[in-house]
């Protein structure tokens, strides 16, 4: 068996929340733990089609995705969410709502001129010519969590070994 959690990836565009947290699915999935993965592709098309990127509008998505992983790890589920989220305030709300200790914040720490660099989507190129406003790193805040539970450096290591580390902070838990 396991427990239920929800692991919050948190990072800049490009950074590698949603590749990690596949990768982490993955090896999970390979142990049989029950998990679903909540990121950007699955709720800002649907449940959060009508947010777009203001200040206000990030709230309200992390507020919204925090309820959904809070249902999901009710069910019994470890989930993981891969959302920029960007100010401390809300990461701080989720981890307050969820019961103790079931909120593991993930800090995919990769330095902006990394992420500009792989730029996988052309954003930060648009966000520079100002055809994108408000854009994460360029000209929107992200304030970088101070005591994550797990702290992974994607430009200096395989994608295999950070999701490693997540896996490994499970175990050293007992949530595996
Ligand atoms: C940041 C933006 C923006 C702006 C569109 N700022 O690399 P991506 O494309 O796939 O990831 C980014 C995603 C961020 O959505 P989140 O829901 O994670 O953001 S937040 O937690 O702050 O609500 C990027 C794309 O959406 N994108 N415009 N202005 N990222």
């Amino acid at each position: 068996g396991h427990k239920a959690a929800v692991l919050w990836f948190t990072g800049l565009s490009g950074s590698g929340k949603s590749t990690v947290a596949n990768a982490v699915d993955l090896m999970l999935h390979q142990q049989s733990v029950k998990t679903y993965v909540l990121d950007g592709d699955n709720v800002r098309h649907g449940l959060n089609g009508d947010l777009g990127f203001s200040d206000a509008d990030r709230v309200e998505n992390i507020r919204r995705v925090s309820e959904v992983a809070k249902l999901f790890a009710d069910a019994g589920l470890l989930v993981s969410t891969a959302f920029i989220s960007p100010f401390i305030s809300d990461r701080e709300m989720v981890r307050e709502q969820l019961p103790n200790n079931q909120f593991i914040e993930v800090f995919i720490d990769t330095p902006l001129d990394v992420c500009e660099s792989r730029d996988p989507k052309g954003l930060y190129k648009k966000a520079r010519a100002g055809e994108i406003k408000n854009f994460t790193g360029i000209d929107s805040a992200y304030e970088a969590p101070v005591n994550p539970e797990v702290h992974v450096k994607t430009a200096e290591k395989s994608i295999e070994a950070c999701a490693l580390q997540v896996i490994e902070y499970l175990k050293a838990n007992n949530f595996i």
